[in-house]
């Protein structure tokens, strides 16, 4: 039914289109071709102003209501990312610039310069100085922005300064799973092949010594206020990536091939509450590449906390070499240990 009355709807229009352009062509018979023509002319230079001003009007209007809804009006939560924020207010500033003064003159000449029979158009066909203004100053610019951008980019990708903390992202169909080092600081090798969903998420090898102490947390990543953190981006299975909008990061997540990137967080998931007047807002980080059905909901959240708190997380974890065998836990309760061996598997195997 719908269907059949919005055929109807649109045959109708289509009815009154023709209609009004045939009226409208007996009315420039009855009033002669050109007086219509000049007249349409007039009709559409006026229109083309009207453009113009309702545009620029459009565009305020949008700006006042959506501004304030965007991540640039809460500010970068990292030193890099106050460094992306000023690439892009200086990028949007030079071409808001140049869009609002070639969209005038653009509107403004068409409306100007309209037919007339006291003037003849002047016939204008080439000017070398000219081609070589408008290519040499868009060049110049655009090779500025991007010296700016390479050396930002050189900067977020390079070495971390010495007291970085380092975290191992991985990414997975559908979720986010961090290692931290343990107390050696160093990443326990590992090997695809080692990969159990319930004990060894991203396939550590136990034998290492440097592995033992790991510690692998999902969805949840604790970082440290004013210490820059060294992400090392890896995938279990397709290509993700680890999009940190609040910190103005992104950086692609493939398997086999590690990526880095790092940064310094500015406030707090606290000061951020305070900041934004938002009492749930949270880190977030996203997965910006298309990466399978649940794609959407591949979220995990990015705590940032002052260093006692994150000394209190962190003494709260346990290294998942004890997880994977509880049996060679020391701190285990002796009750669980006196579990006969078949018991306590099953217990793990649950985990
Ligand atoms: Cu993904």
């Amino acid at each position: 039914m719908t269907l059949f009355l919005s055929i109807a709807i649109i045959a109708l229009i289509y009815v009154v289109i023709f209609q009004i352009a045939k009226a409208s062509e007996y009315v420039s018979i009855l009033k002669g071709e050109e007086a219509s023509r000049k007249q349409n002319n007039k009709i559409n230079g006026f229109l083309m102003v009207a453009f113009l001003v309702l545009g620029f009007i459009g565009i305020y209007v949008c700006n006042k209501a959506y501004y304030g809804k965007t991540l640039l009006a809460q500010g970068a939560a990292s030193v890099q990312g106050e460094k992306v924020d000023e690439m892009l207010w200086i990028t949007l500033i030079i071409t808001g610039i140049v869009f609002v003064i070639t969209q005038f003159l653009l509107f403004w000449f068409a409306y100007k310069y309209q037919e007339s029979d006291n003037r003849k158009s002047f016939f204008f066909a080439h000017s070398n100085k000219l081609e070589l203004i408008w290519t040499a100053i868009p060049a110049i610019t655009l090779t500025v922005l991007v010296i700016f951008g390479l050396r930002n980019w050189f900067f977020f990708t390079g070495e971390p300064p010495k007291n970085a903390m380092v975290v191992e992202v991985t990414g997975k169909q559908f979720g986010w799973i961090f290692r931290y080092p343990g107390k050696d600081a160093i990443f326990g090798k590992k090997y695809y092949k080692n990969i159990d969903p319930a004990t060894n998420s991203v396939g550590i090898i136990w034998d290492d010594n440097y592995s033992q102490d790991d510690i692998l947390t999902e969805q949840t990543m604790y970082v440290v206020k004013g210490q820059p953190v060294k992400l090392i981006i890896g995938s279990r299975d397709v290509v993700h990536d680890v999009g940190l909008s609040h910190f103005r990061l992104k950086m692609d997540a493939v398997p086999g091939i590690p990526t880095t990137m790092w940064f310094t967080p500015k406030y707090t998931t606290k000061e951020m509450r305070e900041k934004t007047n938002n009492p749930n807002f949270a880190y977030e980080i996203s997965c910006d590449q298309m990466c399978g059905n649940g794609h959407y909901s591949m979220k995990g959240i990015i705590e940032v906390v002052e260093q006692e708190e994150y000394d209190l997380w962190m003494a709260k974890q346990k290294p998942q070499y004890f997880v994977a065998f509880p049996e060679k836990d020391p701190t285990a309760a002796p009750v669980e240990a006196a579990k006969p061996d078949s018991t306590a598997k099953v217990a793990t195997a649950k985990m």
